[in-house]
């Protein structure tokens, strides 16, 4: 790689002209359909069913996929004993098929070249990128050290890719799923309860009586257990509360919708605390047995009455009150939902805290129709050398921050600025299943990142934004043409599900278990991948764990008697926690002798200025991020993402729902492409709301490109969590432009 800005290429590599082609929608929601009725009672001959779990998102459903005597893909349904889809797939998992047929795949390797001073990207075969890479790889562990070379991911392919850092001594690795996700959860459930949430979360919402959602929009934010838990709850009597400052669907189906002022939750969960401990109904019981710190939290809160809160979050005293007498009604059988993508503003571990705390007030963990102890079934390694010990990694990147417990992506990137006093030099940069220019915020400290590589390699299925940014692309095969790694799910009871090829790999698309394997021959790490095919690997861990691959082609999912012990506390024998004390922290030592507060506190974040709309994003239920949109059976739901604009703003401004507008950030920063408004009481007058993932710039996705508008390019201010390092990305705001910013400039 020259020293040359590597710019970013969004058009056709030379040769490599997409394929126009009609798309069928197949059918998304009709669980009844012919076809599925002739697979499901497997009255035709004519399909094979193959094992596979789903990987449009990271529930990660057990799934059958089957295909016709022609090997045509023909549909995928949910695997009647998965616990993470009770038989029935979401609508992206029944449209997942369309990323196998979408013709826009990538097809080929490419290697960045510059064509009469054009920079772009040219055909090249398997040995060519491989070696390429390899010799990268080596070049950079010579100068630098192996630590040099980073890996951020994301889904299936990740953990391949992982055993070939990890092997050549590099633990340069972190996700979205973290930094951008749900870290700060992780980090307050922990230092509470002492475990994680993990995924999926252990909410026992199938047995409850009260669910609180806390901005966690399930019913648009689809994993599919939870929704479907939801829903039987509600026809059971479950009181739903809702607090979001916009009508989301799950507030539509609520008791109690708290359209709450944003950025003000830790108020209203401290009054909450309040009313609990002054009214007494909170389970003294459980916290005498359980808990230490009642005295100082009790001390803490007393000032924070719902009289207090009101100024802060507009929720008035007496709903207040209600919501909190509602939960405690319920209790134990109450969740305080952790929520999952809680990256919001910077005091983000805090509100997680203060959420736990919540729940330790009601008695719910540990109890029914609260939080189950979940388990998981453990699948051992397969044989192999142990890593050699790298000097550095994630931990020391991110050692600012003391309680991060995986690798925080941002950090990554920063330490690929040239800086001489920068300890840990990135150098080279591999991402796979991760669309980071899209799940990452402040895209300039991106792209100064990526400029300054010697190396970059992108692993995908899709031509998507960040292959823009690569020196070598290289061209995954999708879930439904690949072995993967057994999927173990913490869960009720363990399970293990399997992904078996329905179909040969398109076009050249390779897995990325292929890839690792390739790669980590030509470093000379052999001896980490014994193996030809990644069946061998999974036939010899099931064969571990008391089946076999015969087996589990028959079933998809097997699920294990618990080991552990109960699904709840058993009230008649002692149980530690797993904290220090075994005992839950209300008041932590741990935050204090950190120097953070060891209780949460509410602290008042920036408000819009006048003209300016504070910029919400979400989910919905038919796409996942970035990674749907193009996907033709998906597209066809739903092709761009509308601007949610409350009538009052539209008044003040003069819009109408359909009307095409730009959006400007504070730091002056536009939107690249427009947006359709929609005019809607549903969202606060001091907010805008839009689905994230849309907006693509990549014109090789004939679909997407040009569609919607990106929220991440929006979002340049960063509320870093000082605590664990999470990216807090809704304090960004927007002025809504009617006339095109563009017009003489070609996007
Ligand atoms: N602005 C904003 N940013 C966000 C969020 C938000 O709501 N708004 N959400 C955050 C959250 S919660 C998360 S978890 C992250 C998610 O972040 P990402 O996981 O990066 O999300 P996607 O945009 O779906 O990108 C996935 C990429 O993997 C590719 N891919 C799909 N399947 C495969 C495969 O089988 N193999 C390979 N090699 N590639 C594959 C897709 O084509 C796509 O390029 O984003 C975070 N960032
Ligand atoms: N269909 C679909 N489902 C998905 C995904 C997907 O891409 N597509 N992604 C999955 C992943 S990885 C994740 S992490 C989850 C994320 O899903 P959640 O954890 O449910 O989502 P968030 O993005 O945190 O929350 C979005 C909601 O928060 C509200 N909100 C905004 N600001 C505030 C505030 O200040 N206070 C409160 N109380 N609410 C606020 C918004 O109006 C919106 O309704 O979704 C998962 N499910
Ligand atoms: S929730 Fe939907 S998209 Fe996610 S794994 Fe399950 S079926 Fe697939
Ligand atoms: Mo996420």
């Amino acid at each position: 790689m020259t020293t040359s800005r590597r710019k970013f290429i969004k058009i056709s590599a030379l040769g490599l002209g997409a394929v126009a082609a009609s798309t069928t929608a197949i059918n998304m929601f009709g669980s009844n359909s012919y076809i599925d009725e002739l697979v499901k009672q497997n009255v035709s001959k004519k399909f094979k069913r193959t094992a596979t779990y789903c990987e449009v998102c990271f529930w990660k459903c057990a799934a059958w996929t089957y295909t016709n005597e022609d090997g045509e893909i023909k549909k995928i349904i949910g695997n009647d004993d998965d616990s993470h889809c009770y038989g029935r797939l979401c609508p992206r998992g029944t449209g997942g098929v369309g990323m196998y047929t979408d013709e826009d795949r990538l097809k080929t390797p490419l290697i960045r070249t510059t064509v009469n001073g054009e920079q772009t990207f040219r055909k090249a075969s398997w040995d060519e990128a491989l070696d390429l890479i390899a010799s990268k790889f080596k070049g950079i562990k010579e100068t630098h050290g192996a630590e040099s070379i980073a890996l951020i991911k994301h889904g299936a392919p990740g953990s391949h890719l992982e055993h070939l850092l990890k092997a050549f001594g590099s633990d340069t690795i972190a996700e979205p799923a973290y930094a951008q996700c749900r870290g700060p959860r992780e980090t307050g459930f922990n230092l509470t309860f002492g475990s994680w949430v993990g995924s999926p979360e252990p909410t026992d919402i199938r047995d409850t009586k009260c669910l609180v959602l806390i901005g966690s929009h399930i019913g648009e934010n689809m994993h599919n257990s939870q929704v479907q838990e939801m829903s039987d709850a509600i026809d059971n009597g479950a009181t739903i509360i809702t607090v979001d400052p916009r009508l989301s669907t799950a507030a539509s189906k609520s008791k109690f919708w708290l359209a709450i002022k944003p950025a003000t939750d830790i108020a209203l969960m401290l009054s909450w605390m309040n009313v609990l401990i002054e009214e007494g109904i909170y389970d003294k019981e459980y916290i005498n047995k359980y808990a230490t710190g009642f005295d100082e939290l009790k001390k803490h809160v007393s000032q924070f009455t719902p009289e207090w809160a009101y100024g802060i979050t507009t929720i008035k005293p007496d709903v207040i009150r209600e919501t909190a007498r509602a939960m405690a009604h319920a209790a134990p059988a109450v969740i305080i939902h952790p929520g999952r993508h809680v990256v919001w503003y910077g005091d983000d571990s805090q509100r997680a805290r203060a959420m736990a705390i919540l729940n330790a007030l009601l008695g719910s963990w540990g109890r029914r129709g609260g939080f189950y102890f979940k388990e998981a079934a453990k699948v051992p390694n397969f044989p192999a050398p142990a890593y050699p010990e790298p000097k550095w990694g994630w931990k020391e990147i991110g050692e600012k921050y003391p309680l991060a417990q995986m690798g925080i992506t941002n950090e990554v990137m920063k330490c690929m600025l040239p800086d001489k006093d920068n300890k840990y030099p990135v150098k080279a940069l591999m991402v796979a299943g991760t669309n980071i220019t899209k799940a990452m915020p402040n895209k300039k400290l991106l792209e100064d990142a990526m400029d300054a590589l010697d190396f970059m390699v992108v692993i995908d299925t899709m031509p998507m934004d960040v292959t823009g940014y690569a020196d070598v692309v290289l061209p995954e095969c999708t879930y439904l043409e690949r072995y993967d790694d057994i999927r173990s799910a913490t869960n009720r009871e363990p399970s293990i599900a399997i992904r078996v090829p329905a179909v040969e790999p398109k076009y050249e698309s390779k897995p990325a278990w292929w890839m690792a394997k390739q790669i980590g021959e030509r470093l000379g790490l052999g001896a980490y991948f014994n193996y030809d095919d990644f069946k061998e690997v999974i036939e010899w861990q099931l064969k571990e764990m008391g089946t076999s691959l015969e087996e589990m082609e028959k079933i998809g999912v097997k699920n294990y008697p618990r080991k552990s012990g109960p699904m709840y506390l058993n009230e008649d024998e002692t149980y530690n926690f797993p904290t220090d004390n075994g005992k839950i922290h209300l008041y932590s030592q741990e935050l204090k002798d950190l120097g953070f507060d060891p209780m949460p506190n509410y602290t008042k974040h920036p408000e819009p200025p006048q003209g300016f709309y504070r910029l919400n994003y979400g989910r919905a239920p038919m796409h996942t991020f970035s990674r749907t949109v193009n996907n033709p059976n998906l597209n066809d739901l739903k092709k761009e993402n509308d601007l949610w604009v409350n009538p009052k703003v539209a008044r003040i401004i003069g819009l109408k729902s359909g009307q095409e507008v730009w959006l400007k950030n504070q730091d002056d920063i536009i939107s690249t492409f427009s947006i359709k408004v929609r005019v809607t009481e549903r969202v606060r007058w001091d907010s805008v709301y839009m689905v994230h993932g849309f907006g693509h710039q990549n014109k090789e996705l004939s679909r997407a490109n040009g569609k919607g508008i990106n929220d991440t390019e929006l979002i340049t201010k960063v509320f870093t969590d000082p605590i664990m390092g999470g990216t807090g990305m809704r304090g960004n705001f927007v002025a809504i432009l009617t006339e095109n910013p563009h017009k003489n400039t070609e996007i």
